[in-house]
């Protein structure tokens, strides 16, 4: 072969090649989606957002290297629901999905089946919360419901099996191993990696069941709340700390102080004798020095607050240990720099203000959730987000990352300009809604607008009730000023706002009256089938 020819060759070669790898470059310079949502975990119990009460250094990583988020509220407050307006971005009364109690519809669109449509490998993996088999994922593993906290069930690509070991632990090992060892590398990656924790019982790993011994925690200020100047649905609750949480369950005594046997011995019989052992050895000598001690009235509210939030921290500590390990491989493996991480939780949550555990409400705690976003090629250090977003927002965010136009019925806005700071142009009031009553908590069935500063919410149902709330001189809304003369105005602007909102994302009366009716029928169905059961076992 002569020069020339050695050359041309060469270069055929070399277009050849480009060519056929062009494709294949374009698919890899897509984003990698880790989305990490953690169940009930409360923004206060997360350092980044500056309340001190305990550490959690890997997630706040993402606040360091990316964005922190201080708005973020969801769309209605409780688990389920939350899930569904995550994968379909469209309110509750839309996908259907309005409480914990009735079907999800799987068949519906969702961001992971386009992302997948679209080239993208998917996974679930943890709590999802929706019934049947879920759809969008090339792999799938997840809780049945909620899930246990020891030797879990998981539903994997279908089949149910039992894990022995603790749950957060576990999912974190099966998303590492996915990404790891099943995904197909020359493909971008949309995981969803779900912990159970901190959802109640609050059941921490045997490895943190001394962890906050020997500390005390002050309540939160309005602790023991008496709800004078809120309405009636802030009296009726039933999720009081010091109230409602049970000795039992939630504070994980065998007897209570009176002796009586609570039942929580049957909560151990699914942990194996090791398990147990180290149960037992770390609980009892707490419960039986908390009963010498014999206390009443505000000691004793506050050793129910301290047995709470210690459990609750302590479970934490493992979701943030795991957080830990997966940036740690992203970077290892050096997927850091083009992969999408995001931190979120289903919900907010009480951690003892207004005396309550538990969400629901419309109130801040549970109304707003932690979000936290990395994305150096996008995202600059040290970002900070005071914009209202929405759980609504997320479908349509990763298939902007993804290059993937939004479906025109997807109802959230995408928050990628906003983030890499090119925008600050943005809505100014986010709607919500909340159905599941009566049920567990008695938290009334609601709705309402928030704006930066005000909220609005229409209680109703068995009561007919409005409040409204000025967050910057009540932040801890104390204080109900609806038809309070001094706020007439702002008062007529927040109806304004919310008739637009019902009418711009389809929500009505009637909506209301016809989720209304399928909850309570379903509730019916539910005695029914449970009487008849009972006749059946007699
Ligand atoms: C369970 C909990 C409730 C909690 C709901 C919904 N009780 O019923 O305290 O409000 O889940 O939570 S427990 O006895 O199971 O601990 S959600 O996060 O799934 O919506
Ligand atoms: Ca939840």
């Amino acid at each position: 072969m002569n020069q020339l020819k050695l050359k041309f060759f060469l270069l055929m070669a070399l277009a050849i090649s480009l060519f056929s790898c062009a494709p294949q470059k374009q698919e890899e310079q897509k984003p990698n989606i880790l989305f990490i949502m953690s169940d009930d975990h409360a923004y206060q119990a997360i350092s980044a957002y500056g309340y001190g009460l305990n550490k959690t250094p890997n997630i706040d990583r993402l606040a360091q290297e990316g964005a922190i988020f201080t708005r973020s509220c969801v769309t209605n407050s409780i688990c389920a629901p939350s899930r569904a307006v995550l994968l379909t971005g469209k309110h509750s009364f839309i996908n259907g999905k309005v409480d914990n109690a009735q079907p999800f519809n799987w068949d519906q669109d969702n961001f992971p089946k386009l992302l997948q449509a679209n080239g993208y490998q998917t996974a679930m993996i943890g709590k999802i919360h929706l019934d049947g088999v879920p759809q969008g994922f090339d792999f799938s593993m997840v809780l049945r419901g909620q899930g246990h906290y020891y030797n879990p069930e998981f539903m994997v690509n279908g089949e149910w099996k039992r894990f022995e070991g603790y749950c957060t632990d576990i999912v974190t090992e099966t998303m590492l191993d996915w990404l790891k060892n099943k995904r197909d590398p020359n493909k971008p990656f949309c995981a969803l990696y779900h912990q159970k924790a901190p959802h109640r019982n609050w059941k921490p790993a045997p490895k943190y069941l001394h962890l906050y011994d020997d500390v005390t925690f002050d309540p939160p200020a309005n602790y023991f709340d008496d709800y004078e100047g809120r309405g009636t649905a802030a009296h009726t609750q039933e999720m009081k700390v010091d109230g409602h949480a049970l000795w039992g369950h939630d504070f994980k005594m065998l007897t209570d102080p009176d002796g009586n046997e609570t039942g929580f011995a049957n909560e151990l019989n699914r942990f194996n004798e090791k398990q147990k052992a180290d149960w037992l050895a770390a609980y009892t000598p707490k419960n039986d020095a908390m009963k010498a001690a014999n206390l009443s009235g505000k000691e004793l509210g506050i050793w129910k607050f301290n047995r709470y939030i210690k459990d609750y921290l302590r479970t934490i500590k493992s979701v943030d240990d795991g957080v830990g390990e997966v940036l740690d491989y992203l970077e290892e493996a050096g997927l850091a720099e083009n992969t999408i991480v995001v931190y979120t939780s289903d919900q907010g949550f009480y951690l003892g203000e207004h005396g309550w555990f538990d969400k629901r409400f419309m109130y801040e705690e549970s109304f707003r959730t932690p979000l936290l976003v990395r994305f150096p090629k996008e995202i600059k250090a040290g970002t900070k987000i005071n914009k209202l977003v929405q759980n609504l927002d997320f479908a349509p965010t990763f298939l902007d990352y993804a290059g993937i136009k939004a479906p025109a019925d997807m109802q959230g806005e995408s928050f990628r300009h906003l983030v890499a700071g090119e925008t600050s142009e943005w809505r100014d009031a986010v709607y919500y809604t909340y159905y599941e009553y009566p049920s567990v908590h008695m938290v009334k069935r609601h709705y309402g607008v928030s704006t930066e500063r005000y909220k609005l919410i229409h209680f109703y149902y068995d009561i007919d009730e409005w409040e409204m709330y000025d967050l910057q001189t009540d932040p801890s809304e104390m204080k109900n000023i609806y038809n309070d003369p001094a706020y007439a105005e702002v008062q007529q602007e927040l109806h304004t706002r919310l008739t637009e909102l019902r009418n711009k994302y389809g929500d009505s009366d009637e909506n209301d009256q016809k989720y209304l009716n399928s909850y309570l029928a379903h509730q019916e169905a539910v005695k029914k089938r449970q009487a008849e059961q009972k006749a059946q076992n007699n």
